[in-house]
This record gives C-alpha cells, structure tokens and sequence, in this order.
C-alpha cells in the first residue's frame, strides 16, 4: 500500500513547525517564513535566466532588470508589506529605505543575489539575510536577533539561527522547507579551507597562514560563491573561510553589514567563530552601510591558528 499524504506528513518538521517547537517569537517567526519563501521566487527567477541561456526570447521585449535587482525588488515587495519590518538595507541599494509604517519590529539587511556573476557557469549562488531589532549601526552581538541564507544549488537549502541553533533546510517538490539539519554543530577542527583573494596580493603573514594550513593537510575548496563556500564548511562541520586584508585592500572586499554578520551569527550558533583576525565580527561596529573588513571564519582550532599567524 502506497503512504497518504497524512503518512508522508506526519514526521516532517518544516520549517514553520521548527521555528514554533524552538521557541522563536510570533512575529520573526512570520518574517523569517516570508523570507523563505521569498526563496521561492528568486529561484524562480535564476530558472528564467537559465532559459534564456538555453535561447530563449522574452516575447514581450521587456526590459530585463538584472538578476541582482530584480532579487532586491522582490525581496523588497515583500517585506513592505509583511507589517513586521521598518527599513530595509540592501547591498542593491545606496541608502537604508523605510519601508513600514514606522513601529514595525525589525530592520532587515540583504544580500540579495550574491555571487550572481557566477549564474552563467551552473555554480551555487545565494540569498544573505541578517535581521536587526535596533538601528544596525552598532555591534551584531548588539543589533542582531536572527540570520538565515539561501542556497540555489542542485537543491534549494535555507539555513537559519534565530539564536537557538543554527539549522538546515531543503526545499522538496510540494514548495515545503522541510528539516534536515537540527542545531548543526561544528568540530573543533575541520580538514578544508577556501580563500578568497589573490595569492599575490594577500600579506606575507596571511600567506604565512595559508601556507601552514597546506602543510598541515587540508584540502583547498573554493567555488568563488560567498555563501556556497560557507555553506559547505558548515555542513562538513569543519574548516575555514577567509577573506583576508589585501596589500591594496586592507579591509578586504566583503561587506560587514549584508555578508559578514550574517554568516558570522549562523557560525557561532553551530558552535564556530567568526574573525577580522583580531576581533569578532559580531564585536565590530557598523559605521557605514558600505563597510567591508577582512575574515576568518568556522571552526575554533583554524581561526585561532589564523589569530596566532596575524600581527
Ligand atoms: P562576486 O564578486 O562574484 O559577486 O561578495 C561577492 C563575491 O562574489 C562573493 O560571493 C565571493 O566570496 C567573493 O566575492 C569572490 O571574490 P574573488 O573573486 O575576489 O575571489
């Protein structure tokens, strides 16, 4: 006998379920959902992209926005009317926007297509969400109460921490967020590293690093995509991330505010950590929407090999 969808139901812990059973308050439970399924139509639009790929036209001769904006479009759409969020920060945008009425609960900070140059060659790429109770110019540990991102992959996964955990969902065929991860939790030491940047551009302490890293065995595993590279650490529960200062670049590339603290929150809920290579990136303040700084992030025994080799 077949199982009925009762059947087939009745284990499953998605991710409206989880957010209830963990506690997490009514209303950012309602906004991360919302998030989720914003998801959903961004997905939809990089199977757009990939159908023009594949020759075909838009037969309307619309123009096309990029995947990038029409990601923060959609994302903004949403939330403007999710009556939970009072501004909205985008790397897509200049400025921080007001986008509720004014006594709504959160700010949320987006990344909205990250790695979007990377569509054309069938690589991960991501969604980066960080959400804020306070004005976001402050310290993560200060302002943050939740983080989640989204790859689009292979599968479609979402991984949130709205502070109890850090946990995996997939997206199955009936457009559910279903558990597969519970409170991931990284081991002290991991056998990856990705590293961003150009060899010859990085500092002679950073190469340094690097170096003993190799030696010490672990393997090199960089697709390029910010949020597909963290992600992979944090499901094979172990390695390093960075992107380091460069000799013309001395705060790196990546953005404290819609990349970095994010996915810092999420590292340290599964138990790793998260550096400039001195300090926490959840213990920097944010001073400006655009601020980027260097990092050093996923399990304890790597970042702190990354502290000692520093100045
Ligand atoms: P991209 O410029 O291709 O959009 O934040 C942007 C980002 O990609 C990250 O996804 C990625 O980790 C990093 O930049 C890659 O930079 P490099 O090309 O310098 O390695």
């Amino acid at each position: 006998m077949g199982e009925g969808i009762g059947d087939y139901t009745k284990n499953m812990v998605d991710l409206r379920r989880h957010m209830w059973m963990a506690g997490v308050e009514v209303e950012l439970r309602r906004l991360i959902w919302q998030i989720a399924v914003v998801g959903k139509y961004i997905s939809a639009k990089i199977h757009e992209a990939n159908r023009k790929l594949a020759g075909f036209k838009n037969i309307y001769g619309e123009e096309q926005l990029s995947l990038d904006r029409s990601a923060d479009e959609i994302l903004k759409n949403q939330l403007q009317f999710s009556g939970f969020v009072r501004e909205y920060a985008s790397e897509e945008q200049e400025q921080i926007i007001q986008i509720g009425k004014g006594h709504e609960k959160y700010i949320v900070t987006a990344d909205p297509l990250d790695g979007s140059s990377l569509v054309d060659t069938n690589l991960a790429i991501g969604t980066i969400i960080g959400i804020h109770k306070e004005s976001v110019f402050d310290t993560g540990r200060k302002t943050m109460v939740a983080a989640l991102y989204i790859t689009y992959g292979p599968l479609i996964t979402m991984v949130y921490s709205a502070g109890f955990g850090s946990h995996e969902f997939v997206l199955n065929r009936e457009g559910e967020y279903v558990l597969s991860q519970n409170n991931i939790k990284l081991k002290e030491k991991g056998s990856i590293f990705s590293p961003g940047g150009l060899r010859n551009e990085w500092t002679p302490e950073h190469l340094k690093f690097i170096e003993a890293l190799e030696q010490d065995g672990y393997k090199l595993r960089y697709s390029g995509g910010f949020v597909p590279d963290i992600n992979q650490v944090l499901i094979k529960k172990g390695g390093l991330f960075t992107y380091p200062a460069l000799q013309k670049a001395p705060q790196g590339k990546l953005r404290l505010l819609f990349e970095l603290q994010p996915m810092a929150f999420i590292m340290e809920q599964a138990g790793g950590r998260a550096t400039d290579g001195k300090e926490d990136i959840l213990s920097l303040k944010v001073q400006n929407v655009d601020q980027r700084s260097p990092i050093y992030i996923g399990s304890t025994t790597e970042v702190q090999m990354a502290q000692q080799f520093l100045p």
